[in-house]
């Protein structure tokens, strides 16, 4: 049975992450960070209590911020493959939080980059390394964006991945170590994070549409991504550490939309007008934005045999689907005299 240890299991790509390498027989070692609140929600559907014979699932209590927890975890789990998802990942928030977010998605992956070094030199047991790059690492450079064209970062948590994608190429040059780097452009489902644009919108249009919310207040509209499903992308992850050599792969749809279109299309599923009912809020707006992101999979599609499977219309059923369901649900707790709490929209 083959082991994999994941930092953010916790977030979007964890969870899903963790739920195919579950289906492939994989013992999946997690690991979390304290908080005073749970930050399980997204895996909660795979945990068993690990006295069951049957648990394949242990989660680990860590962080990136932590050498030492990294060593000893490592030590521990002694795993074949180790995925690297952990990161402060919203690029709003690096700018409020440079200095955090360069320690974890920079230096982070250093740390655990040096923790594998040091477990491989001891034990001389081969570990596949994966690291979560990103489409926002080409920033400025115009689309369509492939392995070859330059970063540009525009953002400190942009530039932090850039720092933490180099450091996979330089490690698996220097020491011959199975570094691969994943160049992954937006990916969205039902569990993005809610201040990530996606969801803020399918969120909030399913909130108007059961009368829970009068207005969406947005940034900038004009901004186009490449959005593809999240279930596809982390098949990406796993195909990047089965192939014969570590090589770096961008991974994306090919198919961009500017955010106004996004907003078009969940308005217009639900039969609503977004005109009435969404605004520009500048607070939203960043100190630099990256204008247009559009990925040419080529090589992931020749080399990996990967493709998307899920094209936008269907992504954007899927997340007003589950969202409507949701609103629905809050909709009747309020009528039964229940007040929950609606969590952040207004934030990111
Ligand atoms: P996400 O939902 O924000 O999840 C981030 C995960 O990192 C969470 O489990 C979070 O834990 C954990 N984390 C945060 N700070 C940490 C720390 N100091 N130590 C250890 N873990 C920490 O992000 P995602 O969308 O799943 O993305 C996964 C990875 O891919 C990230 O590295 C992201 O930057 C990168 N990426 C994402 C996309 C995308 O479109 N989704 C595209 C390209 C690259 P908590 O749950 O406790 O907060
Ligand atoms: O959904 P976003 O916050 O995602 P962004 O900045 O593209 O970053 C995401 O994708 C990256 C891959 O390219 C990941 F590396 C990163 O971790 C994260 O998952 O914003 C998308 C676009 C931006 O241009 C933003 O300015 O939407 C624009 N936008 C307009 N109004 C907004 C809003 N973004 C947010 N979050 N909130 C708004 O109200």
């Amino acid at each position: 049975m083959k082991k994999a240890l994941v930092t953010g299991i916790t977030g979007q790509d964890g969870s899903y992450l963790a739920e195919l390498l579950l289906s492939k027989d994989y013992q999946v070692h997690g690991i979390i960070r304290r908080s005073a609140s749970f930050n399980t929600d997204r895996i909660e559907h795979l945990y068993r209590d690990p006295h069951d014979p049957e648990a394949r699932l242990f989660l680990h209590y860590g962080d990136l911020t932590d050498g030492t927890c990294l060593r000893r975890l490592l030590h521990r789990v002694q795993p074949d493959e180790v995925y690297n998802l952990g990161a402060q990942s919203h690029v709003k928030i690096s700018f409020e939080q440079p200095g955090y977010t360069a320690d974890v998605d920079a230096l982070g992956t250093l740390r655990l980059l040096e923790a594998v070094h040091d477990h491989l030199s001891a034990t001389g047991k081969p570990v596949r390394f994966y690291q979560a790059g990103s489409s926002e690492m080409f920033g400025a450079s115009p689309p369509p964006q492939t392995e070859n064209t330059p970063f540009y970062p525009r953002s400190p948590y942009a530039v932090s991945k850039v720092a933490a994608h180099w450091f996979g190429v330089n490690y698996r040059e220097a020491y011959g170590m199975f570094v691969a780097n994943g160049i992954l452009f937006n990916h969205e489902s039902p569990r993005r994070g809610e201040t990530f644009v996606t969801r803020k919108i399918t969120r909030a249009a399913c909130r108007i549409k059961e009368g829970l919310q009068d207005q969406l207040f947005l940034g900038n509209l004009d901004a186009k991504r490449d959005w593809g499903f999240a279930g596809d992308y982390v098949e990406a992850m796993w195909r990047l550490l089965q192939h014969d050599t570590p090589d770096t792969f961008v991974v994306a749809t090919g198919e961009a939309h500017t955010v106004r279109e996004f907003v078009e299309a969940v308005f217009e599923k639900l039969g609503l007008d977004w005109k009435k009912s969404v605004a520009v809020d500048k607070r939203y707006f960043r100190p630099t934005e990256v204008d247009s992101l559009c990925g040419d999979a080529t090589k992931a599609r020749k080399v990996l045999g990967w493709k998307p499977q899920v094209g936008f219309d269907a992504l954007v059923t899927m997340m007003v689907d589950h969202d409507r369901e949701l609103a629905r649900q809050e909709k009747t707790l309020r009528a039964a005299g229940h007040e929950p709490t609606t969590r952040g929209s207004t934030h990111g």
